[in-house]
């Protein structure tokens, strides 16, 4: 850590095609600026990179359905991210977008020199493509079975359910996300980085080079290595991206996932003309935070890119996070099952730490974790109030009570007192230690436990009872624990910006800086300011209200979902031309006792009477079936059913919320009338 002179730390660039949720916030953004913010109080060079990505599938795929432009929908989002991050205190140097022009012109000529050295290979493969759009179907504009988990809901590019990564060509039955039809395959022609000629170089790099590596990301770099590395198609056939700047490359842009990660160095640039500095010097350290989802686009493919590149810099570290769930169920932008930082932020207005604190403290570091607004209350009532706003507020109320709101001297050090100080110190290096680890849930357990000792500290030496008799030693508990309220104004600053300022003010003093925490981190005579609460109770109410909105969308959710019911696959004429549906008439029918749903129903089907038992005695009674006419599946093999021979069934259409209606023709047929 030493030996570098600077520290480059760059998020993973949102797609602009949503907003930003607590699932971001836990895995990237808030460990990402809990980083930048502890390296820049101990005074280092550092640069906190961050930008929307702009381009590929899902932005045009968001914008065809709302029948908008990609434009407008990055333009749209792009703000509301921006804007969310700032509120929440990501401390970003710069938070560009790959929109911007240099970014094109500078994705451009990285392409560019990699084309002309010669590290790509062109080559013609079969890709699918969708007649009635018009075109081909790169990554997200396929969904389909997932191979590996039988999801029915996986993209050309990848499975979400199982975090496989796909080719289209994969999936089982494949359908186009534009129009729902099955697409045909076309040849068509893209530049490839041959990954498998960096095989070796990234075998030596990643598993000998960096054994610091989190065992997470070490483990599926390794999982890639060793199913052998196949070159990776850099260009695609879509109207939205980077255009490939080459002749006679109409219609075909840059991968998103060459063009993104390349808007790093292109939002360096636009940040400073000393760029090159830190992507270039040796001197620079570079620390990529992202999602598990993109361990292999940042320590795989990107890498390679920039080795074949030849003049920049490396990263250093990747500590990938696992995945953060929303009270048990996976977050999904796409079925708005997510808590949204931007509404978040008009719930809970001011209470931006509350949200840092609580991710930070279930970040999914080395397992998915889960948020829940009960776990949230909790953190903030039982830990943020009770432990550290409590010990705050303690200190500032007898000090403005014994001590005419001033910082007092310090007269003699019991052995107590000496405990206290001593574990100042200790407590700095842990926290220290864990941060430099990348460990932040660690650090910022440690970082509470001072305000926990300084809680402790003040039970045990209970000023308040000698106030009378040895004012002399209040005095000396009182500046021990403004020392600690001084140190945590500091120490808690990179996980919670806002309220450290806000004890600052409490405490009218200037920021500490990180050297300058311990028992001389404020001086006896210092005038204190006015003092208010650190952190306020969440009531019940304020949950309630986030619980049930959850709900809600839960039962939007399970409602879309039976109305997306997936498609089954395909059957041959023969198959359907096997099924004998006919009309039949219902001409007597009564509940099957000790059953809730079950009928039975004696059927007239033009050939014959039979017996069939039907699942609608919840929503018909045996008189307004009977006299009914209704199709008929007569060549079904029998069932019994609690005992009844069942010949047949009776079709039904099931609405979204479980209502069933009979199928039947729209005037009376003849019995045994055929449906085909
Ligand atoms: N936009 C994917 C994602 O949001 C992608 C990250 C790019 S980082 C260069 O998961
Ligand atoms: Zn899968």
């Amino acid at each position: 850590m030493t030996d570098f002179k600077r520290t480059l730390i760059t998020t993973a660039l949102p797609y602009a095609n949503g907003p930003v949720h607590v699932g971001h916030l836990a895995g990237v953004y808030v460990p990402a600026d809990i980083y930048a913010r502890y390296l820049r109080l101990k005074g280092e060079e550092v640069l906190l990179i961050g930008g929307s990505d702009e381009h590929g599938v899902p932005i045009a795929i968001k914008a065809r359905k709302e029948g908008v432009t990609p434009r407008e929908i990055i333009d749209r989002y792009h703000h509301i991210i921006k804007e969310s991050f700032a509120a929440l205190g990501i401390s970003f140097d710069v938070y560009s977008r790959t929109s911007s022009p240099t970014h094109h012109a500078f994705a451009s000529a990285f392409f560019k020199k990699l084309h002309d050295e010669g590290k790509f290979i062109q080559r013609a493969s079969m890709q699918f493509y969708d007649e009635q759009a018009g075109q081909f179907l790169p990554d997200r504009y396929i969904t389909g079975t997932c191979p590996r988990c039988g999801n029915e809901r996986a993209y050309g590019d990848q499975c979400e359910a199982c975090g496989s990564s796909l080719n289209a060509t994969d999936l089982v039955h494949p359908l186009s996300a534009i129009t729902g039809n099955v697409p045909e395959l076309r040849e068509t022609t893209h530049w490839f980085l041959p990954l498998d000629d960096y095989q070796e170089w990234l075998a030596k790099w990643i598993l000998e080079e960096h054994p610091e590596w989190k065992p997470n990301v070490a483990g599926q770099c390794k999982s890639w290595l060793d199913s052998g590395l196949q070159p990776r198609a850099v260009t695609r056939d879509l109207d939205w991206g980077i255009p490939v700047p080459l002749d006679g490359c109409e219609g075909k842009v840059l991968y998103v996932w060459f063009d993104a990660p390349i808007g790093y160095i292109s939002a360096t640039k636009e940040l400073t003309p000393e760029w090159e500095t830190y992507w270039k010097d040796p001197g620079t350290r570079i620390v990529h935070f992202i999602g598990k989802d993109n361990i292999v686009f940042h320590c795989i493919i990107f890498p390679a890119m920039l080795k074949a590149e030849g003049s920049f810099n490396l990263p250093d570290n990747v500590p990938a996070n696992e995945f953060l769930n929303l009270e048990g169920e996976k977050i999904s932008t796409t079925r708005d099952w997510a808590i949204w930082l931007h509404e978040y932020l008009v719930d809970f207005k001011d209470k931006q730490d509350v949200l840092r604190y609580v991710l930070a403290a279930i970040a999914p570091e080395t397992k998915d974790s889960d948020f829940t607004w009960k776990d949230f209350q909790a953190r903030n009532n039982n830990e943020l109030v009770a432990i550290y706003g409590n010990f705050v507020n303690r200190a500032l109320v007898l000090a403005r009570k014994y001590h005419d709101n001033r910082v007092p001297p310090r007269g003699i050090i019991t052995a107590r007192d000496r405990e206290l100080l001593d574990e100042i110190p200790a407590i700095i290096a842990r926290v220290e230690a864990s941060l430099d680890a990348f460990h932040f849930r660690d650090a910022l357990r440690e970082a509470m436990s001072l305000a926990r000792a300084g809680n402790k500290y003040l039970a045990d030496t209970e000023p308040w009872k000698i106030a009378g008799s040895d004012p002399a030693r209040v005095e000396t508990i009182l500046n021990i624990c403004l020392q600690v309220a001084a140190t945590l104004s500091t120490l808690m600053e990179p996980f919670m910006p806002f309220s450290s300022a806000r004890l600052r003010g409490f405490m009218n003093i200037s920021p500490v800086a990180w050297k300058s925490m311990g028992d001389a981190a404020i001086h006896a005579g210092h005038p204190l300011g006015e003092a208010g609460l650190l952190f306020e109770k969440i009531e019940d109410d304020a949950i309630r209200v986030q619980v049930e909105r959850l709900e809600e969308k839960k039962k939007r959710l399970a409602a879309d979902t039976r109305q997306a019911a997936p498609v089954k696959p395909d059957i041959s004429i023969d198959d359907f031309a096997g099924m004998d549906i006919r009309v039949g008439t219902i001409v007597a029918a009564e509940k099957v006792a000790g059953t809730r749903k079950l009928m039975k129903l004696t059927v007239d089907t033009g050939t014959d009477r039979r017996v069939i038992v039907s699942g609608i005695a919840e929503q018909y009674t045996p008189d307004e079936v009977t006299g009914r006419q209704v199709c008929v599946l007569v060549n079904l093999s029998p069932r019994v059913l609690k005992g009844i021979e069942s010949r047949g069934m009776i079709l039904m259409a099931e609405s979204p919320d479980g209502k069933l209606s009979f199928v039947a023709p729209d005037g009376k047929v003849a019995p045994g009338t055929v449906v085909c």
